[in-house]
């Protein structure tokens, strides 16, 4: 079997896979990123290829068309709607995992043939304070260092990221360099303990939005301690003197640490000359997150950490294109190409370049704005691409209504049904990966290409093909005659070449005559080139700019709720929602708490808790547990209304922004409300199909043997054999019942034809069997009493919650393991098999052998 070589679809680390059409999934030994080495979402990726859910044909209002009748739609509407109201009337919301070529097109359509810039993206909601921070620093928006940075560096400082769950094959490249290097040093800044902690040799719990203060300490601990760089400050820097000054204004004490933590911290930084400073979602995700980037890059610009090897500040990204995005120019303030839309000379060039009959001469509207806008019924068209912003947006509920409230909706997608999708009026079909073409830019500015090794389904089209096509049907079609990918690539390295004497950062010359179908991944504008060693920055002086930033006033009163991501599932779950390996890791949307705030609320773990704030409530399974501090609350972003019921957590979060980046403070919500919730019933059925959840409470996910549903319900049925029938979509099949009163218990066995179809668990507290059991137990033919039973069948040990999703080793079989002698994770890796596929668990393995040492030490 022939193996195709291309990327990963899923984080912007943009690993190389090998994959072939049987299903064969392995990490690509020759790229640069990773290795050979993939994380449990990348080696999964082979079971969500496949075409249950798919969008296999346009729809327009819900019934399938041919593609010239949906064009034709999605043309006319946008092309009414620019006559009657002007280009500023209609918007693209987009995504940093359309490809380089797609996100390409959808931008010259937008900002030169309909002549608005309201085309969005995601990428406002993940790397945008990173952008306006790095262009008030730099000039540009430039990442300057490469992943071997992260091997050299003596100290890692990771900021706001939890890599060991988020870019898992960094995560697993550092731990590696520190193995082989244990003088290296790993700092954890996070008020959450996560599971990247167990790489660090100090976390520091900082208080929600506490690191402008902390960054601000350090930058003048550095100064008080002789630690700046005189000589390069004085050749390269601005503005020096004022952010010292705003510095010394800060309390360091206000990034709620003690006083010794943030010395030694203090200290080790400025003791280490190759320090890199990674971060993510926790400083960009806020209401201050242009600002904590600046802090951040201030400290590396005023000791000259930056540019050299080993040393430099790291935004890594978060989507497998954010930063091909953000390379043509895909967000409302962007023009192309790292272009400005505010130059009149940039807007000339391009213009001339496209050709085209217009050009934007404003930015557009950001995303919280656009969705405002498309609320306040000023956007009369709307087409969003490769996004589920019903899900993912704060305030998700007003969202999913303003996008009802556009009288025209386009979406594309690759499932027919999401949230968003579900909203729209016609749906347009997307080749998925594995049968699409392009290239896509990883953190380390790596352009490697996609490429297809399935046939397209249906009459699914890639997206650039779909974007000409609506391009040709509103009259553009001169401009949009491409033949494929290939050619638009190309047309996007020559528009790097016709605007290159305005000389940016973003240089491609090396794809000037690059074979598109043999390219190799290289990174921007060369093979492990840094910028800015050598000082020379992008603003008008060529110098770079420290900004005085302000930590803001911080009000700790009442619980606050940070939200992110789950180590095996992305986003709102379209794709790794399908498979039963990942669906295991954590199977239901759940809430972190304090022990002391859940006794305070009167909670327990795996009670169910009604969250409220003034936007709107969430059901969510109680999580207890000290990774969280007191008065703070965790919540995972992914699920979405339709897997979960009650459980889309944006519909808690309001959209507040920061005013430079316009990017969402996602990661703190403030005036939270828990209580318990109380039901009249809590269920868990396991099944063949896909069960009908109409509970106030219900989530649903696959599992190794069909689905899996957690239900809480408020009314208590008359007939809980025709409940287990209407939810397992099984009318007529063959019922056990148990039911024991004293302890209000049921269970309800269906089969059909001697095989076990369904089994449903009900109880008046919150269900405690194994699910693994219960699971286990349909499509046998084992009698229905026993399925009632709730055990494993016979011989077959329960092997507890999952921990390795690869290799579906249970947290008992683990215990067990450690109980027999095994002391590490490698010991428990030969005798299980845990993580001695991708790797992604050990994080968890070993928090498992030290919670059980200390036990058995105590015992
Ligand atoms: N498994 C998985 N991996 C993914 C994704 C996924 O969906 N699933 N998505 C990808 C994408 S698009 C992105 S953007 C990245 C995101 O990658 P990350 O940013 O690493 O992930 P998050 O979980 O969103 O947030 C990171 C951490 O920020 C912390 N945090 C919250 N508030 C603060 C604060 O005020 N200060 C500090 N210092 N930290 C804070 C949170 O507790 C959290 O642990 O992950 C990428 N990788
Ligand atoms: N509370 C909270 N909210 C958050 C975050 C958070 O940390 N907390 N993080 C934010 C961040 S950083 C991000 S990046 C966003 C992500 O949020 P979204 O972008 O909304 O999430 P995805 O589930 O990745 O949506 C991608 C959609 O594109 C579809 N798709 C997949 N492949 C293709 C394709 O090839 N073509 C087309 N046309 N469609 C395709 C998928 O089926 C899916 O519907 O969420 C943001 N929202
Ligand atoms: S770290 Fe995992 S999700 Fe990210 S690109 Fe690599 S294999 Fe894909
Ligand atoms: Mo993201």
């Amino acid at each position: 079997m022939s193996l195709t070589r291309t990327t990963c679809p899923y984080c912007g680390v943009g690993c190389g896979v090998l994959a072939g059409a049987d299903g064969t999934i392995k990490g690509d030994p020759d790229h640069p990123a990773n290795f050979g080495r993939l994380c449990s979402k990348g080696s999964a990726l082979g079971e969500t290829v496949d075409l249950e859910g798919r969008l296999l044909a346009p729809q327009i209002d819900g019934v399938s068309a041919d593609w010239d009748s949906a064009l034709g739609r999605v043309a006319g509407a946008f092309g009414d709607a620019i006559r009657d109201h002007g280009p500023d009337s209609v918007a693209f919301y987009v995504s940093g995992q359309l490809l380089t070529e797609d996100y390409y097109l959808a931008n010259k359509l937008m900002k030169g043939f309909i002549g608005s810039a309201n085309i969005d993206t995601n990428s406002r909601l993940c790397m945008a304070s990173s952008v306006a921070g790095h262009k008030r620093a730099f000039g540009t928006d430039t990442v300057p260092g490469v992943y071997a940075d992260l091997e050299e560096a003596d100290l890692i400082v990771l900021v706001g990221s939890n890599l060991a769950w988020c870019h898992p094959v960094l995560y697993q490249r550092i731990a590696a360099a520190k193995e082989a290097r244990p003088d290296m040093r790993v700092v954890n800044i996070d008020p959450r303990r996560t599971a990247t902690c167990d790489l660090a040799d100090m976390h520091l719990r900082v208080a929600p939005d506490g690191d402008v203060a902390l960054f601000n300490g350090l930058l003048s601990y550095l100064a008080g301690h002789d630690h700046f760089d005189a000589r390069y400050i004085d050749a390269h820097v601005n503005g020096c003197h004022a952010a010292l000054a705003q510095a010394r204004a800060t309390d360091p004490a206000d990034a709620g640490l003690p006083a010794d933590a943030l010395d030694a911290f203090y200290r080790l930084w400025a003791q280490t000359k190759k320090v890199v400073t990674v971060y993510s979602q926790g400083v960009n995700q806020s209401a201050c997150g242009t600002d904590k980037v600046n802090a951040i890059l201030n400290c590396h610009l005023a000791t000259g950490r930056i540019g050299t090897p080993g040393a430099g500040p790291f935004s890594v990204t978060g989507q497998p294109n954010a930063m091909g995005g953000r390379e043509v120019g895909g967000l409302a303030n962007m023009l192309a190409n790292h272009l400005d839309i505010e130059n009149a000379a940039h807007r000339d060039t391009v213009q001339t370049f496209w050709n085209s009959p217009t050009i934007c001469d404003h930015a557009g509207l950001k995303a919280v704005d656009l969705f405002d806008a498309c609320a306040a019924g000023k956007i009369k068209a709307l087409w969003v691409m490769s996004t589920n912003p019903a899900v993912s947006m704060p305030d998700a509920n007003r969202v999913a209504q303003a996008i009802a409230n556009v009288p025209f909706v386009a979406v594309s997608d690759i499932m027919a049904r999401t949230d968003t999708g579900d909203l729209a009026d016609v749906l347009l079909p997307a080749t998925g990966w594995g049968e699409k073409d392009g290239t896509v830019t990883n953190s380390e500015r790596r352009i490697s290409r996609q490429r297809a090794f399935l046939p397209a389904p249906g009459m699914a089209r890639p997206d650039w093909r779909i974007i000409s096509d609506v391009a040709a049907a509103m009259g553009f079609g001169t401009a949009f005659d491409y033949a494929s990918p290939a050619e638009v690539f190309a047309e996007y390295i020559a528009l790097d070449a016709a605007t290159r004497p305005f000389g940016r950062d973003l240089d491609l010359s090396l794809f000037a005559d690059a074979d598109y179908a043999k390219l190799i991944p290289q990174q921007w504008p060369r093979d492990n080139a840094r910028f800015f060693a050598d000082g020379k920055f992008y603003h008008a002086d060529g110098k770079a700019r420290m900004v005085p930033v302000t930590a803001p006033a911080l009000d700790h009163a009442g619980l606050t709720l940070n939200t992110g991501r789950n180590r095996d599932q992305w986003h709102t779950m379209t794709r790794t929602g399908k498979s039963p390996k990942l669906g295991a890791h954590l199977a239901e949307p759940y809430l972190e708490i304090h022990p002391l705030d859940a006794a305070a609320i009167g909670t327990a773990h795996g009670d169910l808790v009604a969250v409220h704030t003034d936007r709107g409530r969430a059901i969510l399974r109680s999580l207890v547990s000290d990774r969280v501090a007191q008065g703070q609350l965790f919540a995972p972003m992914h699920w979405p209304r339709q897997t979960a019921r009650g459980g889309t957590v944006n519909a808690l979060v309001a959209p507040l922004t920061d005013p430079i980046s316009g990017q969402p403070a996602l990661k703190r919500s403030n005036g939270v409300s828990v209580k318990p919730y109380i039901a009249k019933w809590y269920g868990f059925m396991a099944c063949a199909q896909r069960p009908d959840v109409q509970t106030p409470y219900g989530a649903i996910s696959r599992t190794a043997t069909g689905w899996q549903a957690e239900m809480a319900g408020s009314d208590l049925p008359q007939d809980w054999t025709e409940t287990a029938r209407s939810i397992a979509r099984l009318p007529k099949a063959q019922p056990s019942v148990y039911e024991d009163r004293k302890d209000g218990t049921v269970r309800v066995a269906l089969s059909s034809d001697g095989v076990i179809q369904a089994v449903l668990f009900v109880s008046d507290r919150p269900v405690t069997l194994s699910r693994a059991a219960a699971v286990s137990n349909v499509g046998s033919s084992m009698p229905p009493l026993s399925a009632l039973a709730g055990r494993m069948g016979k011989d077959q040990p329960d092997p507890g919650a999952v921990v390795c999703a690869c290799l579906n080793v249970g947290q008992t079989t683990l215990l067990d393991a450690i109980e027999a002698g095994a002391t590490s994770v490698e010991a428990l890796g030969d005798v299980t098999c845990a993580g001695t596929n991708c790797g992604s668990c050990k994080p968890e393995l070993a928090r498992l052998l030290a919670r059980q040492n200390l036990r058995m030490a105590a015992e």
